[in-house]
């Protein structure tokens, strides 16, 4: 095992190697961005890439996020609908925000949090009942 030098800091350094072609296209995609400095940028990609692998691959994986979601209030009876399945999740529902969008739409924002695969659940459920336009879950984990 390779361990790497750790500075008084108390973060690693490494060394990494790139084409040149490749540096200049991370550099470019870096400075879009709003990094000023690549360690940084480098840092943000692994840990994006991490939660990602580590939510596909780990149901019972403790995560946090938000569920945002846009319906029709007047559809059936949606509001109810979303109401029960929110209370028969309420372990994984920490807050909820409601804004009138117009005089038909509203949108919601879930803030959540539990296993990756009930999170997931609960979401899919209220995305396939009828008159949820658009849902969208944006998950993150707090060991990073
Ligand atoms: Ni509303």
């Amino acid at each position: 095992m390779w361990y790497p030098a750790v500075t008084m800091s108390g973060v690693a350094r490494i060394g990494v190697s790139f084409e040149p072609e490749l540096l200049d296209r991370f550099d470019s995609f870096i400075e879009n961005k709003g990094y000023t400095n690549r360690s940084e940028a480098i840092r943000d990609l692994i840990r994006s890439e991490l939660v990602t692998t580590a939510m596909e691959g780990d149901d019972s994986a403790s995560v946090v996020g938000t569920f945002t979601i846009l319906y029709n209030h007047d559809h059936s009876d949606l509001s109810h609908r979303l109401t029960a399945i929110q209370h028969d999740h309420h372990e994984l529902v920490s807050s909820t925000t409601h804004v009138h969008v117009d005089h038909d739409q509203c949108l919601e924002v879930l803030v959540l949090r539990g296993p990756a695969g009930r999170v997931r659940g609960m979401c899919d459920s209220i995305k396939a009942l009828r008159g949820v336009k658009h849902g969208e879950l944006v998950l993150t984990q707090t060991n990073l």
